[in-house]
């Protein structure tokens, strides 16, 4: 097994924690390198794309998440070996990614801008990808996107849900996930009660 160092913010969501979960789940070693936000300023320009998360493989430097999570969802044993099931997976993904990416943008705006921002996307946006998600969860079966078992793919979906019903988001009802996409609702509970998801968050409580 490689050496692995993930760097990502001091904080259990985002971008990078989606591969934190994948290799606990997957019992991969890796170094959990945590940074505190005064301190990105300093790194910004060390890594490739002035971005977290970053992944260090016997002192190679990998960025983008999805790439990330593709990469140690192999390691973990949580990433389809087939073309096709990894292509859904990958799809997946990839919409979270660009729907986060749109709503993270919001963060940066001022009040008046974020909240227009903010109540354009919860009433197109939000509610067509939580509907074309939730569909992908159906054709999968209703419980996991692909394979009939977790993958990284669940792991991604699980935080965007978890983030927008987490009431974190003013201006997004917290309530968008149960009313445009229950079964999504559904599968964050099963994420959250996952023993080993569970035993994860209950230790880094104390
Ligand atoms: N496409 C990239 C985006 C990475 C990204 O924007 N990361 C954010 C944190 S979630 C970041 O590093 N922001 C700090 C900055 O832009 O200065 C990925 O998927 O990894």
């Amino acid at each position: 097994m490689p050496k692995l160092v993930l760097t990502y913010f001091d904080f259990d969501g985002g971008r990078g924690e989606a591969a934190r979960l994948a290799m606990h789940l997957g019992g991969v070693a890796f170094v959990d390198k945590r940074i505190a936000g005064k301190d990105w300023p300093a790194l910004r320009d060390s890594t490739p794309f002035q971005a977290m998360p970053v992944l260090e493989v016997d002192g190679r430097t990998i960025a983008q998440s999805n790439t990330i999570n593709r990469y140690v969802g192999r390691l973990a044993d949580l990433y389809p070996r087939d073309d096709m099931p990894a292509a859904l997976a990958d799809e997946v993904m990839d919409a979270v990614e660009d729907i986060s990416t749109r709503i993270g943008n919001t963060i940066a705006l001022d009040g008046e801008a974020r909240k227009k921002t903010r109540e354009a996307l919860a009433a197109d946006a939000i509610p067509r990808f939580l509907q074309q998600i939730e569909a992908r969860l159906k054709a999968g079966g209703g419980e996991w996107f692909v394979e009939n078992r977790l993958t990284v793919a669940d792991l991604k979906c699980y935080l965007w849900v978890r983030w927008l019903k987490s009431g974190a988001l003013d201006h997004i009802p917290a309530d968008i996930v149960d009313r445009h996409a229950p079964l999504l609702a559904k599968h964050l509970e099963r994420l959250q009660n996952h023993p080993k998801i569970a035993a994860y968050y209950a230790a880094r409580k104390k």
